[in-house]
Protein backbone atom coordinates (compact mmCIF):
# COMPACT_ATOMS: atom_id res chain seq x y z
CA UNK A 1 0.00 0.00 0.00
CA UNK A 2 1.72 3.73 -1.04
CA UNK A 3 2.48 6.33 1.65
CA UNK A 4 -0.11 8.91 1.30
CA UNK A 5 1.62 12.15 0.34
CA UNK A 6 2.10 14.55 3.07
CA UNK A 7 0.26 18.53 2.57
CA UNK A 8 1.74 20.75 4.48
CA UNK A 9 -0.31 23.47 5.77
CA UNK A 10 0.79 27.15 5.26
CA UNK A 11 -2.00 29.39 6.39
CA UNK A 12 -1.55 32.83 5.30
CA UNK A 13 -4.08 33.70 7.51
CA UNK A 14 -4.24 36.66 10.47
CA UNK A 15 -6.84 34.10 12.42
CA UNK A 16 -6.72 30.42 11.84
CA UNK A 17 -7.45 28.41 15.18
CA UNK A 18 -4.12 25.92 14.69
CA UNK A 19 -1.53 28.84 13.69
CA UNK A 20 -3.34 32.01 12.77
CA UNK A 21 -1.04 34.96 12.77
CA UNK A 22 1.91 33.57 12.70
CA UNK A 23 2.87 33.51 9.07
CA UNK A 24 0.77 36.50 7.51
CA UNK A 25 3.96 38.07 6.80
CA UNK A 26 4.08 36.75 2.95
CA UNK A 27 8.18 36.61 3.66
CA UNK A 28 7.54 34.24 7.42
CA UNK A 29 4.87 32.17 4.82
CA UNK A 30 7.23 31.56 1.92
CA UNK A 31 10.02 30.65 4.55
CA UNK A 32 7.81 28.08 6.82
CA UNK A 33 6.43 26.57 3.35
CA UNK A 34 10.47 25.60 2.14
CA UNK A 35 11.09 24.53 5.92
CA UNK A 36 8.08 22.08 5.67
CA UNK A 37 9.23 20.85 2.48
CA UNK A 38 12.45 20.38 3.84
CA UNK A 39 10.68 18.50 6.26
CA UNK A 40 9.52 16.23 4.03
CA UNK A 41 6.09 17.58 2.60
CA UNK A 42 5.40 16.61 -0.93
CA UNK A 43 2.51 19.39 -1.40
CA UNK A 44 1.86 22.32 0.71
CA UNK A 45 -1.49 24.05 0.75
CA UNK A 46 -1.20 27.74 0.93
CA UNK A 47 -4.79 29.38 2.25
CA UNK A 48 -5.71 33.20 2.78
CA UNK A 49 -9.06 32.86 4.52
CA UNK A 50 -9.36 30.88 8.15
CA UNK A 51 -12.09 28.59 7.98
CA UNK A 52 -12.25 28.29 12.02
CA UNK A 53 -15.92 27.96 13.24
CA UNK A 54 -17.05 31.54 13.39
CA UNK A 55 -14.79 33.08 10.94
CA UNK A 56 -16.04 36.14 9.14
CA UNK A 57 -14.82 36.09 5.49
CA UNK A 58 -11.76 38.41 3.88
CA UNK A 59 -11.98 40.41 0.98
CA UNK A 60 -11.07 38.74 -2.54
CA UNK A 61 -8.77 41.14 -2.77
CA UNK A 62 -7.10 40.68 0.78
CA UNK A 63 -7.41 37.06 0.36
CA UNK A 64 -5.66 37.54 -3.33
CA UNK A 65 -2.61 39.51 -1.71
CA UNK A 66 -2.45 36.97 0.98
CA UNK A 67 -1.67 34.32 -1.12
CA UNK A 68 -0.70 34.94 -4.51
CA UNK A 69 2.83 36.37 -3.84
CA UNK A 70 3.15 33.34 -1.19
CA UNK A 71 2.58 30.96 -4.19
CA UNK A 72 4.61 32.39 -6.88
CA UNK A 73 7.61 31.48 -4.79
CA UNK A 74 6.98 28.63 -3.53
CA UNK A 75 6.43 27.25 -7.02
CA UNK A 76 9.79 29.37 -8.17
CA UNK A 77 11.48 27.38 -5.70
CA UNK A 78 10.46 24.00 -6.60
CA UNK A 79 7.47 22.92 -4.22
CA UNK A 80 4.08 21.54 -5.89
CA UNK A 81 1.78 24.01 -4.38
CA UNK A 82 -1.79 23.61 -3.74
CA UNK A 83 -4.26 26.44 -2.90
CA UNK A 84 -7.18 26.65 0.12
CA UNK A 85 -9.56 29.02 -1.08
CA UNK A 86 -13.28 28.52 -2.30
CA UNK A 87 -12.99 31.30 -4.84
CA UNK A 88 -12.72 30.92 -8.17
CA UNK A 89 -11.22 34.28 -8.72
CA UNK A 90 -8.35 33.30 -5.95
CA UNK A 91 -8.16 29.67 -7.48
CA UNK A 92 -7.32 31.39 -11.39
CA UNK A 93 -4.75 34.24 -9.94
CA UNK A 94 -2.92 30.87 -7.78
CA UNK A 95 -2.74 28.49 -10.91
CA UNK A 96 -1.74 31.73 -12.91
CA UNK A 97 0.89 32.12 -9.95
CA UNK A 98 2.04 28.10 -10.79
CA UNK A 99 -0.29 26.40 -8.28
CA UNK A 100 -1.15 22.36 -9.65
CA UNK A 101 -3.92 21.92 -7.05
CA UNK A 102 -7.42 23.99 -6.26
CA UNK A 103 -8.31 22.81 -2.32
CA UNK A 104 -11.88 24.08 -2.74
CA UNK A 105 -13.08 23.15 1.01
CA UNK A 106 -16.97 24.39 -0.35
CA UNK A 107 -16.02 21.44 -3.00
CA UNK A 108 -18.06 23.97 -5.19
CA UNK A 109 -20.62 25.33 -3.26
CA UNK A 110 -19.45 28.29 -2.31
CA UNK A 111 -19.31 29.71 -5.64
CA UNK A 112 -21.04 29.28 -9.27
CA UNK A 113 -17.53 29.84 -10.74
CA UNK A 114 -15.44 27.36 -9.30
CA UNK A 115 -15.87 24.14 -11.43
CA UNK A 116 -15.60 25.85 -14.66
CA UNK A 117 -12.80 27.21 -13.65
CA UNK A 118 -10.92 24.09 -12.62
CA UNK A 119 -12.96 22.26 -15.95
CA UNK A 120 -10.95 25.15 -18.27
CA UNK A 121 -7.42 24.64 -16.29
CA UNK A 122 -5.65 21.33 -15.96
CA UNK A 123 -5.87 21.42 -11.44
CA UNK A 124 -6.00 18.54 -9.71
CA UNK A 125 -9.21 19.53 -7.43
CA UNK A 126 -9.78 18.65 -4.25
CA UNK A 127 -14.05 18.35 -3.42
CA UNK A 128 -14.12 19.07 0.59
CA UNK A 129 -18.08 18.07 2.05
CA UNK A 130 -19.25 21.03 3.39
CA UNK A 131 -22.39 22.77 4.20
CA UNK A 132 -21.93 26.36 5.57
CA UNK A 133 -19.60 28.98 5.76
CA UNK A 134 -18.08 29.26 9.04
CA UNK A 135 -20.00 31.18 10.89
CA UNK A 136 -23.10 29.14 10.43
CA UNK A 137 -21.61 25.49 10.08
CA UNK A 138 -22.22 24.57 13.79
CA UNK A 139 -25.79 24.64 13.19
CA UNK A 140 -25.73 22.34 10.29
CA UNK A 141 -24.85 18.94 11.77
CA UNK A 142 -28.31 17.01 11.45
CA UNK A 143 -27.62 14.19 9.38
CA UNK A 144 -30.45 12.23 10.91
CA UNK A 145 -32.26 12.32 7.08
CA UNK A 146 -29.85 10.46 5.49
CA UNK A 147 -29.70 8.17 8.51
CA UNK A 148 -26.05 9.10 9.90
CA UNK A 149 -23.07 11.14 9.14
CA UNK A 150 -21.17 8.26 7.06
CA UNK A 151 -23.94 7.83 4.92
CA UNK A 152 -25.13 11.78 4.67
CA UNK A 153 -21.46 12.83 4.14
CA UNK A 154 -21.17 9.79 0.91
CA UNK A 155 -24.42 11.30 -0.46
CA UNK A 156 -23.80 14.84 -0.32
CA UNK A 157 -20.08 14.58 -1.87
CA UNK A 158 -21.29 12.13 -4.63
CA UNK A 159 -23.26 15.11 -5.76
CA UNK A 160 -20.24 17.19 -5.49
CA UNK A 161 -18.61 14.67 -7.74
CA UNK A 162 -21.54 14.53 -9.95
CA UNK A 163 -21.30 18.60 -10.50
CA UNK A 164 -17.77 18.77 -10.76
CA UNK A 165 -17.73 15.90 -13.67
CA UNK A 166 -21.25 18.24 -15.67
CA UNK A 167 -18.99 21.07 -15.24
CA UNK A 168 -16.13 18.83 -17.01
CA UNK A 169 -13.70 18.16 -14.72
CA UNK A 170 -12.44 14.59 -15.30
CA UNK A 171 -12.73 12.12 -12.90
CA UNK A 172 -8.88 11.43 -12.35
CA UNK A 173 -8.58 14.92 -11.32
CA UNK A 174 -10.95 14.64 -8.44
CA UNK A 175 -9.86 14.19 -4.94
CA UNK A 176 -12.67 14.07 -2.29
CA UNK A 177 -12.27 15.26 1.79
CA UNK A 178 -14.90 14.37 4.06
CA UNK A 179 -14.09 17.81 5.98
CA UNK A 180 -13.42 16.76 9.53
CA UNK A 181 -15.06 19.14 12.22
CA UNK A 182 -16.50 21.26 8.87
CA UNK A 183 -20.37 21.02 10.37
CA UNK A 184 -19.26 18.18 12.03
CA UNK A 185 -19.57 17.12 15.94
CA UNK A 186 -16.60 15.60 17.74
CA UNK A 187 -18.46 12.40 18.07
CA UNK A 188 -19.45 12.84 13.86
CA UNK A 189 -15.44 13.46 12.85
CA UNK A 190 -14.93 9.98 14.60
CA UNK A 191 -17.50 8.29 12.81
CA UNK A 192 -16.14 9.89 9.73
CA UNK A 193 -12.45 8.31 10.70
CA UNK A 194 -13.75 5.02 11.47
CA UNK A 195 -15.76 4.69 8.25
CA UNK A 196 -13.53 5.57 5.47
CA UNK A 197 -13.95 2.57 3.53
CA UNK A 198 -17.47 4.04 2.46
CA UNK A 199 -16.06 6.59 1.41
CA UNK A 200 -13.37 5.11 -0.61
CA UNK A 201 -16.59 3.32 -2.19
CA UNK A 202 -17.21 6.79 -3.91
CA UNK A 203 -14.40 5.50 -6.36
CA UNK A 204 -11.74 8.69 -5.88
CA UNK A 205 -8.52 9.67 -3.94
CA UNK A 206 -9.33 10.58 -0.67
CA UNK A 207 -7.31 13.60 1.52
CA UNK A 208 -8.09 14.01 5.19
CA UNK A 209 -7.27 16.63 7.36
CA UNK A 210 -7.51 16.16 11.15
CA UNK A 211 -4.46 17.91 12.00
CA UNK A 212 -5.23 20.30 15.67
CA UNK A 213 -8.62 19.93 15.17
CA UNK A 214 -11.17 20.23 17.90
CA UNK A 215 -12.33 16.52 17.85
CA UNK A 216 -8.98 15.68 19.15
CA UNK A 217 -9.07 18.36 22.09
CA UNK A 218 -12.15 17.20 23.01
CA UNK A 219 -10.66 13.55 23.30
CA UNK A 220 -7.70 14.66 25.43
CA UNK A 221 -9.63 17.04 27.63
CA UNK A 222 -8.81 17.16 30.92
CA UNK A 223 -10.92 16.27 34.30
CA UNK A 224 -12.96 19.66 34.20
CA UNK A 225 -13.63 19.31 30.52
CA UNK A 226 -11.16 21.63 29.10
CA UNK A 227 -9.98 20.49 25.69
CA UNK A 228 -6.53 20.08 25.17
CA UNK A 229 -5.10 22.92 23.51
CA UNK A 230 -3.48 22.98 19.82
CA UNK A 231 -0.14 22.14 20.96
CA UNK A 232 -0.71 19.17 22.89
CA UNK A 233 -2.29 17.04 20.36
CA UNK A 234 0.16 16.00 18.31
CA UNK A 235 0.19 12.63 19.12
CA UNK A 236 -3.10 11.85 18.86
CA UNK A 237 -3.15 13.18 15.38
CA UNK A 238 -0.37 10.96 14.38
CA UNK A 239 -2.67 8.07 15.34
CA UNK A 240 -4.99 9.11 13.28
CA UNK A 241 -2.67 9.45 10.41
CA UNK A 242 -1.48 5.93 10.86
CA UNK A 243 -5.10 4.94 11.09
CA UNK A 244 -5.32 6.86 7.54
CA UNK A 245 -2.74 5.25 5.93
CA UNK A 246 -3.93 2.08 7.08
CA UNK A 247 -6.74 2.93 5.07
CA UNK A 248 -5.24 3.87 2.01
CA UNK A 249 -5.98 7.51 1.68
CA UNK A 250 -4.27 9.80 -0.82
CA UNK A 251 -2.97 12.19 1.75
CA UNK A 252 -2.92 13.84 4.94
CA UNK A 253 -3.10 17.70 5.29
CA UNK A 254 -0.95 18.47 8.25
CA UNK A 255 0.87 21.26 10.50
CA UNK A 256 3.79 18.86 11.77
CA UNK A 257 5.05 17.74 8.61
CA UNK A 258 8.26 16.48 10.47
CA UNK A 259 6.12 14.09 12.88
CA UNK A 260 4.00 12.74 10.11
CA UNK A 261 6.83 12.05 8.00
CA UNK A 262 8.70 10.20 10.91
CA UNK A 263 5.22 8.50 11.72
CA UNK A 264 4.43 7.44 8.37
CA UNK A 265 8.08 5.93 7.79
CA UNK A 266 7.78 3.88 11.28
CA UNK A 267 4.40 2.78 9.32
CA UNK A 268 5.93 1.81 6.00
CA UNK A 269 9.29 0.24 7.65
CA UNK A 270 6.34 -2.24 8.78
CA UNK A 271 4.40 -2.72 6.52
CA UNK A 272 7.10 -3.91 4.25
CA UNK A 273 8.58 -5.64 7.00
CA UNK A 274 11.88 -4.11 6.86
CA UNK A 275 12.96 -0.77 7.84
CA UNK A 276 15.05 1.06 4.70
CA UNK A 277 18.72 2.72 5.60
N1 LIG B 1 -9.21 21.96 7.14
C1 LIG B 1 -8.93 23.26 7.27
C2 LIG B 1 -8.64 24.06 6.13
N2 LIG B 1 -8.63 23.50 4.90
N3 LIG B 1 -8.85 21.63 3.50
C3 LIG B 1 -9.12 20.33 3.36
N4 LIG B 1 -9.12 19.78 2.13
N5 LIG B 1 -9.42 19.53 4.42
C4 LIG B 1 -9.47 20.01 5.69
O1 LIG B 1 -9.77 19.23 6.62
C5 LIG B 1 -9.19 21.39 5.89
C6 LIG B 1 -8.89 22.19 4.76
C7 LIG B 1 -8.95 23.90 8.63
O2 LIG B 1 -7.73 23.72 9.29
P1 LIG B 1 -6.61 24.88 9.41
O3 LIG B 1 -7.30 26.14 9.88
O4 LIG B 1 -5.63 24.40 10.39
O5 LIG B 1 -5.98 25.09 8.08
Amino acid sequence: MPRPLVMGVVNVTPDSFSDGGRYVEPRAAVAHGLALVERGADLLDVGGESTRPGATRPLVAEELARVVPVITELVAAGATVSVDTMRAEVAAAALEAGASIVNDVSGGLADPDMLPLVASSAATYVAMHWRAHADRMSAHTDYSAHGGVVPGVVVELRQRVEAALAAGIAADRLVLDPGLGFAKTAEQSWELLRGLSALDSLGHRLLVGASRKSFLGRLLADAAGEPRPVEGREAAHLAVVLHCARAGVWGVRVHDVGSACDALSAWEALEEGGARG
